[in-house]
């Protein structure tokens, strides 16, 4: 007899789907579409367990929709730009390609042999010129809107490897990398406006709600950060020599806050010790305490500047100003809590009601107001600052209001008196694109004495990396590895025909990835990033599945780079994502797998010992898909076994194609199609683990017919059959595929459609109904399925059991969930 084997049916039907182009959609109109896309992969090396659980669960929906009659499009490409590949040419004294496409033909055979139902016409590598070359023109159409943009600000900046770091690269003041603390360094970088966006990025939210997981919502909105507060502006009085105001003016200072209300209860005054505003403001008694101050500061990262933890800096700075309220002269003061570039870069303190003021005004001994009667305790003695509701004090105009009363109250006055208004502020940053690497789209800018920065002619993109930079040619300097490619670097100005040099940086591999998603639809297409009506036609991705530590910066710049597209014109949808999956992670021994830990399983080994199917099928049967997987207590011996018997079924069955099932046994009949049912409402709400239980339950049930029962001739029985072929096409494609063609099929399973669920075949004649009083459980009841409520109240009430225990007591409700609840309360 034959037996299932893993090795043997990857063999016989590795490379079919591909011949046979099931995998690829037909794009004709005739089925409706959906576009399925797991994250691109970066080719660190050879696929790891990760890959092999978010891939598995992006392909049963894949699969899914294909057996639903759709037509599914689910691409594949490569994050092929970045680091990595930079430093393993550094050590080998190589070009990153090397490495990269190398890694890529290793990835993709292992790809091919996981059986993921992809697309491979559509594959595409970032680091194609014929892909960067669209990167390229899409920077120039945001430079074209004033969406990109060059200014010299302070950025993070690794000392040891002379680069700038994008904030996310900075952990706990160090680089991610060599864990060398991170300073701040004036450069001259590259920025895309997403701030514009800000308020479409928080308001389209609302269409994403439900469809993707609530806590990335939660930090995508954290991260966009919207206040509401006001800009008021204080004078600094007795400013000497303020260039152009003249000597002895004064100058106007505007904070933000979120709390206007709390203006009486200000102070001090507090700017960004790191602001040209601190140096404008000192008196010249205290500006070398100011330097040495700020040499000091330049070395935290803003984490550390915020930290509670840490004991108040700061230094005085000789001025004091006037509160626009009351008059009052407030000391100004420089201090490191305060952030440069959030708000205006300065405030007015409120050390009653802000915890960061109040441990400062503890530090250097300021005075304590409260302002809101907040029935606590007095912040001055306990040092807690109090921000709840109470009615207003000691505050003039204010005094008795609530707090929102009182913020509105504020912000009237100041507009009134022209000294502020109500305002929005966010949290989130203009996006740093420029990196001083090698291993990216060069900028497509050449900077010209005469003209200034001048965007490479359309007709000359792509600027292609030159291809003889090798090893240490390639090591972070404090400018980019392409600054020592001269013959690179100079040209003719576009514009004027004068020497000029290129632009040597290159973009952050974010950009690459925020667009990736659009080229899918016409990834061969040399006219244009994509073709706006293959677009049209596929819209929005609608189902994408990836790792949860990609919830803020990637999605957030997709969808930035989408509403831009949108703006111009270029596509119609302004999400690009309509639903969201985050798988989770692949645990050992309840801990992430890691090097140091030394519990690192490899995918290659498993594949090799248990086989693609049972590998696959234990991700996805082992809980729902965002939970982790402990692979220490899943048993892919056990998904082996399984499938075995699965596949054996098939070898049983001797009934022809296309026999009656209604000729055959009812009970078989409902255990399939109940499984069938059960598993399309799994797969709607994400419970991909429960198919596998509905299929094992069946498996079950069809076994015991073959060994007794009218048994293999049974057309009941095949149809059974085909219908666990079905359900396991989504997970384990090898047995799937043999099984099919043993029960007589040519085409691939994939192309089967699902089963058509006969409903009456779903109704139990009879239902066990539980009778409860107060909630516990006392009788049970056979009634028929489709009985009322008021049937089954009236059937619980005349029970023996029930009458009994109610005896005389008053029936005070009686709570009927029909058909299967009733529950008394007495
Ligand atoms: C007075 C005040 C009183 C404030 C009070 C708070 C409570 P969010 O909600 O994060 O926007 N702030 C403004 N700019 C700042 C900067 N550059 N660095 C550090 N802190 C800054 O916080 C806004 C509040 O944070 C502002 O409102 C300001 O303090 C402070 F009882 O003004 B508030
Ligand atoms: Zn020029």
């Amino acid at each position: 007899a034959q037996v299932w084997n893993a090795q043997e049916l990857e063999a016989r039907w590795g490379g079919w789907w591909e011949e046979q182009g099931v995998f690829r959609p037909l794009d004709d109109g005739s089925k409706p579409r959906r576009y399925v896309l797991d994250m691109f992969p970066y080719p660190s090396g050879d696929l790891h367990m990760g890959h092999a659980e978010a891939f598995a669960m992006g392909d049963v929906v894949t699969r899914y929709w294909m057996q639903r009659g759709f037509d599914v499009m689910h691409p594949i490409g490569w994050d092929s730009f970045g680091l990595p590949a930079e430093n393993a040419a550094i050590k080998r004294n190589a070009h990153p390609a090397e490495w990269t496409y190398k890694n890529i033909e290793t990835q993709k055979a292992s790809f091919k042999r996981y059986g993921i139902a992809v697309d491979w016409d559509r594959e595409l590598h970032t680091s194609d010129p014929e892909y960067y070359r669209w990167t390229q023109w899409l920077f120039q159409q945001f430079y074209e809107r004033g969406l990109a943009y060059r200014k010299n600000s302070p950025v993070n900046w690794c000392p040891k490897d002379q680069t700038v770091l994008a904030n996310e690269q900075v952990v706990d003041g160090a680089c991610e990398r060599c864990h060398t603390p991170v300073t701040k360094k004036a450069l001259n970088q590259w920025y895309f406006r997403i701030t514009d966006y800000a308020d479409r990025l928080l308001d389209d939210m609302a269409e994403l709600e439900g469809n993707w997981p609530d806590r990335v919502l939660a930090m995508q909105r954290n991260w966009i950060g919207r206040s509401q507060g006001a800009h008021v502006n204080f004078v600094v009085e007795a400013l000497q020599g303020t260039g152009t105001d003249g000597e002895g003016a004064e100058r106007t200072v505007t904070v933000f806050t979120t709390r206007p209300d709390t203006l009486y209860g200000a102070s001090f005054f507090v700017v960004a010790a790191d602001a040209d505003l601190a140096e404008e403001l000192v008196a010249p008694e205290h500006a070398e305490e100011l330097a040495a101050y700020r040499e000091q500061v330049k070395a935290l990262s803003d984490i550390e500047r915020q930290s509670t933890e840490r004991e108040k800096t700061g230094v005085f700075l000789g001025r004091y100003a006037i509160n626009p309220l009351n008059g009052e002269k407030l000391p100004v003061w420089a201090a490191d809590y305060v952030l440069s570039d959030y708000g205006t870069g300065a405030i007015m303190a409120v050390p009653a009601h802000d915890q960061r003021d109040l441990d400062f005004a503890k530090t250097f001994d300021l005075p304590v107001r409260v302002v809101v009667d907040t029935g606590e305790e007095d912040p001055a003695e306990t040092g807690v600052a109090t921000s709840g509701e109470g009615a207003l004090i000691n505050s003039g105009p204010l005094d008795g209001l609530t707090k929102s009363e009182a913020i509105a109250k504020a912000v009237e006055i100041v507009e009134s008196a022209g000294t502020g208004e109500a305002t929005v502020n966010f949290r989130l940053r203009d996006w740093l694109l420029s990196r001083q690497r090698f291993w990216g789209a060069p900028i497509p800018i050449i900077h010209c004495d005469a003209c200034g920065e001048v965007p490479v002619p359309e007709d000359q993109l792509p600027v292609r990396l030159p291809d003889d930079l090798r090893g240490e040619q390639l090591a972070p300097k404090g400018q980019s590895p392409l600054a020592a490619a001269t013959d690179w670097v100079h040209v003719a100005c576009p514009s004027c025909g004068a020497p000029a040099k290129r632009d040597t940086d290159t973009m952050d591999t974010f950009v690459d990835s925020s667009w990736y998603f659009l080229r899918y639809v016409s990834p061969n297409d040399d006219t244009a990033a994509f073709d706006p009506d293959a677009v049209r036609r596929w819209g929005q991705v609608d189902q994408y599945v990836g790792g949860v530590e990609h919830a803020i910066l990637h999605l957030l710049y997709a969808r930035f780079f989408t509403k831009v597209l949108h703006d111009m014109g270029l596509i119609e949808h302004t999400e690009p994502f309509k639903r969201l999956l985050n798988q989770g992670q692949v645990l050992n021994g309840g801990k992430a797998m890691s090097k140091s830990l030394g519990n690192g399983v490899d995918l290659g080994e498993q594949l090799d010992e248990f086989g693609v199917d049972a590998v696959r099928l234990t991700m996805v049967f082992a809980s729902p898909p965002e939970d982790d997987v402990d692979w220490a207590d899943v048993s892919p011996g056990g998904a082996q076994k399984f499938l075995a018997r699965a596949w054996r079924l098939a070898q049983d069955v001797t009934s022809p194609r296309g026999a009656d099932p209604a000729q055959g046994a009812v009970d078989v009949r409902q255990t399939t199609h109940r499984a069938v049912a059960e598993a399309s409402s799994s797969l709607d709400n994400h419970k991909f683990n429960v198919v596998i239980a509905k299929t094992m339950e069946l498996v079950n049930v069809l076994r015991k017919a073959i060994d007794s029962g009218a048994g293999a001739a049974d057309p009941a029985v095949r149809e059974g059959v085909e219908a666990v072929a079905v359900l396991l096409s989504l997970v384990a494609p090898y047995t799937a595929e043999d099984m099919w063609h043993t029960l007589g099929h040519d085409d691939a399973v994939l192309r089967a459609g699902w089963p058509t669920v006969d409903e009456a075949l779903l109704v139990d004649d009879t239902i066990t109904a539980i009778v409860q009083i107060k909630g516990k459980v006392k009788d049970r009841l056979e009634v028929p399925a489709d009985i009322t409520e008021s049937e089954l109240e009236a059937k619980a009430l005349e029970s023996e059991v029930i009458k009994g225990l109610i005896g005389d007591a008053p029936v005070r409700k009686v709570i009927v969930r029909a058909p299967k609840l009733v529950n008394i309360v007495v």
